[in-house]
């Protein structure tokens, strides 16, 4: 007679992430089950462009500009189409998703045989930070995912321009020294290590706290002479302070996750020229709101709760403030001091 012994290796080495997001949910609903497939072909993705990204250079493809300029005026990088293409393939015949937004598209993308069935929206960043690859340092995926609301008959997408608190899953793959996948259901954040020699994702580490209050501050620091004073001050503040550390890699998703982590700021302000800053509200910004509340975090325009912004237009901008809550305090009390003196 064998007697099933629970080995703590094997039982994690099992914990994948469809079977996480079933333990999440507590249900084998069909909700549920959708919910689950739906990460899992997220996983697939990241997978997917992870293999791709590990060959840059050996294969073609990979490295370099298409000579073309997406609809944010941005140069198109190669990797750019390629995980575009790659996440709107993983959901074709899936019954999931009818839709997918994209930093790279400028409308929404419409899976004809996944209408009106899928109910599930998927809004994405397929590629975050590709000026790295170049230079193979870290680069992520964004992803959000909402319930369509309405039937969307004139394809306009408009029930997408609602706050923050309409997600009803977010989360980011990070293609570092390992590739992770970070997501949360609304109920914690939760991190996986992609096991190359699985193909699998596996659970890392379950409901992620942010410190709260770090020593990193992470912006760009080019930019002081184009920023608003609120921010000049609190840089000048950091500054004259013993125990800080600027630490930016120029990729939200590395530098945010440092910050989720091991607790500090992430900013990226407005600049006199673009008082909305550079980051996308619904596949950059409020995705990363949604993990960072659930870890315990805050993040803010500076002088808003950032999951609170309802956007007007799918790819509307917002100048991020995120991470440990003193830390994000801090930095919104030098705009309250700003507003009072302009009073
Ligand atoms: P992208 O999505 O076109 O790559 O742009 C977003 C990136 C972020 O990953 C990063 O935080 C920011 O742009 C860096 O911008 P800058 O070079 O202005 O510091
Ligand atoms: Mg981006």
């Amino acid at each position: 007679m064998v007697n099933p012994t629970q080995s703590p290796s094997l039982d994690r080495d099992c914990t994948t992430l469809s079977r996480h997001v079933l333990q999440q949910l507590h249900s084998f609903s069909a909700e549920a089950q959708d919910l689950s497939a739906l990460m899992n072909r997220v996983a697939l993705a990241g997978k997917i462009i992870s293999r791709r990204l590990s060959r840059a250079g050996i294969v073609e493809g990979v490295l370099g500009f298409t000579g073309e300029t997406n609809v944010q005026g941005e140069s198109v990088k190669k990797m750019d189409v390629y995980a575009n293409d790659v996440f709107i393939s993983v959901f074709q015949q899936s019954g999931l998703v009818c839709r997918l937004a994209s930093e790279e598209m400028d409308k929404p993308y419409y899976i004809p045989e996944n209408c009106p069935i899928g109910r599930y929206t998927l809004l994405m960043d397929p590629i975050d930070g590709s000026s790295n690859i170049d230079t193979n340092l870290n680069v992520g995926s964004i992803f959000a995912i909402r319930q369509q609301e309405g039937d969307d008959v004139d394809q306009s997408a408009s029930d997408l321009l609602q706050n923050g608190h309409k997600q009803i899953a977010a989360g980011y793959i990070l293609y570092g020294a390992s590739t992770m996948l970070v997501y949360s259901l609304g109920n914690g954040v939760h991190s996986f290590t992609l096991d190359p020699s699985l193909g699998e994702f596996i659970l890392a580490e379950e409901n992620m706290k942010i410190p709260e209050q770090g020593s990193v501050y992470s912006l760009n620091e080019g930019n002081f002479w184009q920023w608003e004073e609120p921010i000049r001050n609190y840089v000048r503040y950091v500054h004259r302070q013993e125990g800080y550390s600027a630490r930016y890699g120029g990729a939200l998703v590395g530098d945010f996750h440092r910050i989720l982590q091991q607790g500090g700021v992430f900013l990226y302000p407005g600049t006199v020229n673009k008082p909305e800053g550079k980051l996308r509200l619904l596949y950059e910004s409020v995705p990363l709101a949604f993990l960072v509340e659930q870890a315990g975090g805050q993040a803010s325009t500076g002088r808003q709760r950032l999951m609170d912004v309802v956007p007007d237009k799918l790819h509307a901008r917002s100048p991020l403030i995120i991470g440990s809550p003193k830390d994000v305090a801090l930095v919104e009390s030098f705009y309250q001091e700003s507003s009072i003196a302009s009073e």
